[in-house]
C-alpha cells in the first residue's frame, strides 16, 4: 500500500472559518499539511481532494482503481444521501477509511446514519482531524500485513 487518495465532500472547504464549535478551528489546508507530513514519514504518495459535487467524488473514486491503494473519505453531507458514492466505493478494491471530524453518533438523527459505512473497511469519527492522521496509520498497519 504506497498510493492513498484522500477525498473531502462538500462543505470541508469552509473548515476552520464556519461553526469551530462543531468542527474546530483547523483549516482544510492545514489538515493537509498534517497528512501530507505523515504521508512523508509512513512512505506513502498523497493525493489530497476536496469537491461540493457528488460525482466529482464519484469520478475521483473511479480514477483511484487505477491510481491508488488506498482512499480515506470524509463523504460529509453526502454521507447521509449519496448512493451514488457508495457505489463506486464498492467498486474499488483496496481499504477504504471513513473519517468523521465530529462525533456523528452523538448528532441529531439526520447526521447518525452514514449510508457509506457499510461499503467500507472502517470507520474514525469524533477525533477531530487527527482522524485522518489515525486512518493514515491504521492503513501503513494494514499493509504490513
Ligand atoms: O464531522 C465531519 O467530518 C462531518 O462529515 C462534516 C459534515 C457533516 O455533515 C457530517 O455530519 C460530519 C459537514 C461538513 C461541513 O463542514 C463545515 C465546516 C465548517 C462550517 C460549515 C460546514
Amino acid at each position: 500500500m504506497k498510493r492513498l487518495m484522500i477525498l473531502n465532500g462538500p462543505n470541508l472547504n469552509l473548515l476552520g472559518v464556519r461553526e469551530p464549535h462543531i468542527y474546530g478551528t483547523t483549516t482544510l489546508s492545514q489538515v493537509q499539511e498534517a497528512c501530507e507530513q505523515h504521508a512523508g514519514e509512513l512512505g506513502l504518495e498523497l493525493t489530497f481532494h476536496q469537491s461540493n459535487h457528488e460525482g466529482q467524488l464519484v469520478d475521483w473514486i473511479q480514477a483511484a482503481r487505477q491510481s491508488a491503494d488506498a482512499i480515506i473519505i470524509n463523504p460529509a453531507g453526502y454521507s447521509f444521501s449519496s448512493v451514488a458514492i457508495l457505489d463506486a466505493i464498492k467498486a474499488f478494491e483496496g481499504p477504504v477509511i471513513e473519517v468523521h471530524i465530529s462525533n456523528i453518533h452523538a448528532r441529531d438523527e439526520y447526521h447518525r446514519h452514514s449510508k457509506i459505512s457499510s461499503a467500507v473497511t472502517g470507520v474514525i469519527c469524533g477525533l477531530g482531524p487527527y482522524g485522518y492522521v489515525a486512518a493514515m496509520h491504521a492503513l501503513a498497519q494494514m499493509s504490513k500485513k
